[in-house]
């Protein structure tokens, strides 16, 4: 039995479910923290659910910091959907805290456990089997992007640091080639190689950054379409979830995560590359959606530069794949030996799309210039 499973029954007793738990198991499909579904049995009302996870140690060093920038984000958010007339349930998160009166609950292994509510009536999609559900979830991010322009970035932890630093995800790559610990880097000559003729890549947003030309604004970081979940009767992305690596960056960071994950029709670890194809129609929906979720907050520059989000974000994420292959799997949840690897193929593939097709890209965005 996992560690996770086996101190469950402690991490039960530390919160307060308001009804006796009538079972907890894992849930979704993140990469990240140990998640589990838990059921309740109220005496006169159907079946309650709740979200509990244990944050993932690998991934975030200071837990206490994580809970504060969440509560931080989430009550503001709520504010921010009242004030707009939404369902403040429905589409913010909202932190539980345990008996003890803290953030989250440290279990007796050292472990970090968090409580959300399960926002009902929603579903969460793992591929944009349309381009009518990708916009969705193109919009509700845009629309997350501009509830948090007003936010004080200043006050954010970076619960990991240098997050989306392109710069520095390649020279800890190659760091770990390098010291190739498990003798693993003879097997990914082509996809290492793939990296080193990108180097100058990694350096385009930041070098933009540098310059002034593109703002820090607050951003979510790690938009994937299963972390938002969509309305189950309508499809229209109501709330955004998985609000560890809420921080200061570039709104293109949040675009391009999306068009990596979203904009093709097959797995992030599928092994057949000739299925792995970027989808230039889903591109387009998708970048309509979400400038019509920023509303006009963005300027040209910002515009211009979305398809490097795209490119970067997918480069940075093969990248990190590759780059915990080699050092053996410890940071992304592994079902199967070789994973992190097929996971960084396809990414690989998914940049030489981007490529050839950049002309496309860029004629794109520029419709959406003021
Ligand atoms: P990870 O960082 O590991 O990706 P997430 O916070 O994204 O963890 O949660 C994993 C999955 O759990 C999500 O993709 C989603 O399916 C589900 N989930 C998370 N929070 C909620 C919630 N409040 N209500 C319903 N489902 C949720
Ligand atoms: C992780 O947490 P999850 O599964 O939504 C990762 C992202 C990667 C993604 C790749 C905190 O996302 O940065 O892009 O896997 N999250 C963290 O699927 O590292
Ligand atoms: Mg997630």
């Amino acid at each position: 039995m996992a560690q996770a499973e086996q101190t469950l029954q402690e991490v039960l007793e530390a919160f307060d479910f308001g009804a006796p738990v009538v079972g907890a198991i894992r849930y979704g499909c993140g990469h990240i923290n140990d998640t589990f579904v838990v059921h309740t049995q109220p005496e006169n009302t159907c079946c309650r659910r709740f979200i509990l996870q244990r944050m993932s140690a690998a991934a975030f060093k200071h837990p206490d910091q994580l809970m504060e920038n969440i509560i931080g984000v989430t009550e503001y958010l709520g504010r921010e959907v009242k004030s707009h007339g939404g369902d403040r349930s429905r589409e913010a998160m909202e932190v539980i805290r345990p008996k003890n009166g803290a953030t989250y609950y440290t279990d007796s292994q050292g472990g970090a456990w968090r409580l959300y509510p399960f926002v009902e009536g929603t579903v969460c999609r793992q591929t944009a089997d349309t381009p009518e559900l990708f916009a969705a979830s193109g919009r509700a991010f845009g629309r997350f992007q501009r509830l948090l322009k007003d936010y004080p970035a200043d006050t954010l932890y970076e619960t990991i640091p240098h997050f989306h630093d392109t710069e520095d995800r390649l020279a800890k790559f190659k760091a770990a080639v390098q010291a190739d610990k498990l003798g693993r880097a003879g097997d990914c000559r082509t996809e290492i190689d793939f990296v080193l003729a990108r180097e100058k890549d990694c350096s385009v947003a930041l070098d933009a950054l540098r310059a002034g030309r593109l703002p820090l604004r607050v951003t979510h970081n790690d938009t994937k379409l299963n972390n938002v979940l969509m309305d189950a009767e309508t499809g229209e992305g109501i709330c955004i979830i998985d609000l560890d690596t809420v921080m200061p960056g570039l709104v293109l960071y949040d675009f391009g995560d999306s068009i990596r994950f979203g904009a093709n029709h097959c797995a992030e670890d599928e092994t057949d590359l000739s299925k792995v194809n970027l989808d230039v129609n889903l591109f387009a929906a998708y970048t309509a959606a979400f400038l019509e979720g920023t509303g006009d907050s963005l300027s040209n520059e910002e515009i211009e530069y979305l398809p490097w989000g795209a490119k970067l974000m997918t480069l940075e994420c093969g990248m990190r794949f590759l780059t915990d292959h080699l050092e053996g799997d410890s940071y992304f949840h592994i079902s199967r030996e070789g994973q992190n690897l097929d996971r960084c193929r396809t990414q690989f593939k998914l940049v030489a799309d981007m490529e050839e097709h950049w002309g496309e890209l860029e004629a794109i965005v520029r419709k959406y210039l003021k």
